[in-house]
């Protein structure tokens, strides 16, 4: 049995210290952020749903395996410090403050984190997130730095490999600012695999380090298991974000196969921080989680970091543990792809990870090593005075934008219908709702399809079938299940049959259907440029002359090549799927099809991001019954069984993936990994 639950860590202990002295670096580091992201969790009926575990106080061997004796033991001192000593021991490190309760809040964020890990590594959670203060990814070894105190998510790795046997880690860093602490505790350890994005501006922004740039990939065993993404611009907006998961993060991820993964949440990477000067609207943290929840078998452990406008912070820590939690994922309208800058990074850091990740290895990636790119380091000094009057009135402008609360994410009453053909044996869980409806006539189930042969709808068996797939479609339109499944006899005739009558079933401000095909054979639908279908397949003929922008053949000669066919998926078929942003997604297994079970799953869970997740998968009848059972656990928000460390693709399919991703730029700007 697959675990289930999500956990939610937070103790009021951790707001009971704060800045006691006038500086205007620290001073959005306030208690507030715990506060105000615990009562929205309250308030919208989140924590409520979550198991709430308690907060323990780190040991000291705990915070050993990341930190020196000698400075925890400075550390120690500070509880008994004056205000005049804290001062003077806080001007040893940057970016930081003490107060005399801050080593016993420091080590209950430790402890909170590594009550997570356990809680997730035993079975009791599947997931979770730690509402911890202080943050942790830039303290180091032997210091402070950036609020930082332990590091809180380096402890909690080491921890994880020692105790739980572990040998693949990942950690995500979406916090807006580089975590440079985590990064030095794993630069020589392949077993951690480290991935950053941050504000950086050629070195210009803090902290400064020209390790931080994406030619970092980590020393001697760990090199390739660094990667960072430098933003060299301000104002980066959820394409440039996802982009980055697509195209960098991803890939590598899923060649990597993480057993745990952590999440250092930073959301001072959304819009409105008065430190990240982003873009990003809170929704973009529900898919940020989402992507990452099909790893590491949904071992996900949600640390926060960083955050300092209040509204946005507690907005995306709602959409973070919601999604945790298997709520639909919001709709995120509007992609059109990375901006110059982003692209710039994205090829650049593709370009230095390319030796070391067979993800990269078909994409022709010459580096873009413009002079401008390197070494702009900040003089002492440089802050020039008249700027800082300009600083504050930018931070201003920041801090008062305003954007859309996101709207309620409202999970239909049941999750899972499923409709099975008579005499096809049920071994599928309880949990889902079993459909059966009266067959459809053949006008009915022709409806609006043109030039196809009326043959197949004298077959009684698909008019039966069709009865059901139009009956569970009804059901997820009008939101009395989220999605569906069913096993059909025709599945190219029953995708094309549903399709039409989607279409007419979907509002008009929806109406757009993604028809994913994994399989042979055509679809016995009209592609029209008017944008309501988008029709992706893979199979293994090479594409002729494509029809429209809407029709994706992807290609994938020889089967069994699970690296070709997620490359694919999440550099070809998820970016154009998000820029189309269906209504409703169509996921359909054709004839013998030899992608497997478990990349199946993968692609029904990934796909679950989309339309709300309101997918209806078909089956062709005869199909293996593991098939079956993937596409339905999957539906249900189970879990997917991880693929297991891949290679690069067969160069073969390498090759052509890399082929129709550049020919469908033009059209598809979610696609771009290069600067035109
Ligand atoms: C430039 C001054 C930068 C320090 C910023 C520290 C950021 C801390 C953080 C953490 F997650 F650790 F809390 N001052 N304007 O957000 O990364
Ligand atoms: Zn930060």
């Amino acid at each position: 049995m697959a675990s289930s639950g999500t956990a939610l860590i937070y103790d009021e202990e951790m707001t009971r210290y704060k800045l006691l002295w006038d500086d205007p670096v620290c001073n959005i580091e306030v208690p507030e952020r715990l506060t105000v992201s615990y009562a929205a969790l309250q308030e919208h009926g989140l924590a409520q749903r979550c198991v709430s575990l308690p907060v323990r106080q780190a040991t000291d061997k705990e915070i050993l395996l990341a930190h020196s004796e000698e400075y925890l033991e400075a550390v120690k001192k500070t509880p008994g410090m004056t205000l005049e000593e804290l001062i003077e021991f806080t001007k040893q490190y940057g970016d930081v403050y003490f107060h005399p309760n801050i080593y016993h809040c420091a080590k209950m964020a430790v402890g909170a984190t590594l009550q997570l890990v356990d809680n997730v590594m035993n079975g009791k959670v599947r997931n979770g997130m730690a509402l911890v203060r202080p943050p942790g990814h830039h303290s180091q070894r032997s210091a402070a730095n950036g609020f930082c105190v332990f590091n809180n998510v380096a402890i909690a790795a080491l921890y994880a490999k020692k105790h739980f046997n572990l040998n693949r880690v990942l950690i995500v860093d979406w916090d807006v600012h580089h975590g440079q602490g985590i990064q030095y505790c794993f630069e020589e350890d392949p077993s951690v695999l480290y991935f950053s994005w941050h504000r950086y501006e050629h070195q210009k922004f803090w902290p400064n380090l020209q390790e931080s740039d994406y030619d970092t990939v980590g020393k001697g065993k760990g090199a390739g298991f660094n990667v960072n993404l430098p933003w060299n611009k301000v104002g980066m907006e959820n394409s440039d974000f996802l982009s980055v998961f697509f195209h960098v993060l991803l890939p590598i991820a899923y060649e990597f196969s993480p057993e745990l993964v952590f999440v250092s949440a930073g959301f001072d990477s959304a819009i409105g921080d008065p430190e990240g000067h982003m873009c990003a609207t809170p929704e973009v943290f529900a898919h940020l989680t989402h992507l990452l929840m099909s790893l590491a078998g949904g071992k996900l452990c949600v640390i926060l970091e960083g955050g300092y406008n209040l509204k946005s912070l507690a907005q995306s820590v709602c959409q973070t543990v919601q999604t945790l939690l298997g709520d639909p994922a919001p709709l995120l309208p509007g992609l059109c792809g990375p901006c110059e800058s982003a692209a710039e990074s994205i090829q650049n850091v593709r370009a230095a990870q390319q030796q070391y990740w067979g993800c990269f290895k078909h994409s022709s990636v010459e580096p873009v090593l413009e002079p401008r790119t390197k070494c702009h380091r900040t003089e002492e000094g440089e802050k020039v005075v008249e700027g800082a009057v300009q600083i504050e009135t930018v931070s201003k402008e920041i801090q008062e934008k305003s954007w859309p609360e996101p709207p309620p994410r409202i999970a239909p009453p049941a999750r899972t219908a499923v409709a099975l053909p008579g005499g096809v044996e049920d071994s599928l869980p309880k949990s889902c709702l079993r459909v059966s409806a009266a067959p459809l006539t053949q006008e009915q189930a022709a409806c609006g399809i043109r030039d196809f042969s009326p043959k197949a709808l004298e077959d009684e068996r698909i008019l039966h079938s069709l009865g059901n797939v139009f009956s569970l479609l009804d059901k997820i339109v009008k939101k009395e299940v989220r999605n569906g499944m069913a096993v059909v006899p025709e599945v190219l005739v029953t995708a094309a049959c549903t399709v039409q009558h989607a279409l007419t079933s979907l509002s008009t401000s929806d109406c757009r259907v993604l028809l994913v095909l994994v399989g042979e054979g055509e679809v016995p639908v009209e592609l029209t440029d008017d944008g309501k279908l988008l029709l992706v397949q893979v199979c293994s003929k090479e594409p002729e002359d494509r029809k429209s922008k809407f029709h994706v053949p992807v290609c994938l000669k020889s089967s069994g090549d699970t690296a070709g066919f997620l490359h694919a998926v999440l550099g070809l078929l998820l970016p154009v799927a998000y820029e189309y942003s269906p209504g409703l997604v169509l996921a359909v297994l054709g004839e013998n099809c030899s992608i497997g079970p478990a990349a199946w799953a993968q692609l029904v869970s990934l796909l679950q991001g989309l339309a709300q997740g309101q997918i209806l998968a078909l089956v062709q009848q005869g199909s293996e019954a593991d098939n079956i059972r993937a596409a339905v656990t999957s539906l249900l928000g189970d879990p997917c069984p991880p693929l297991g460390p891949l290679g690069a693709a067969l160069l073969e399919n390498g090759q052509a993936l890399e082929r129709d991703r550049q020919n469908l730029q033009t059209h598809w700007g979610m696609l771009q990994t290069k600067k035109s």
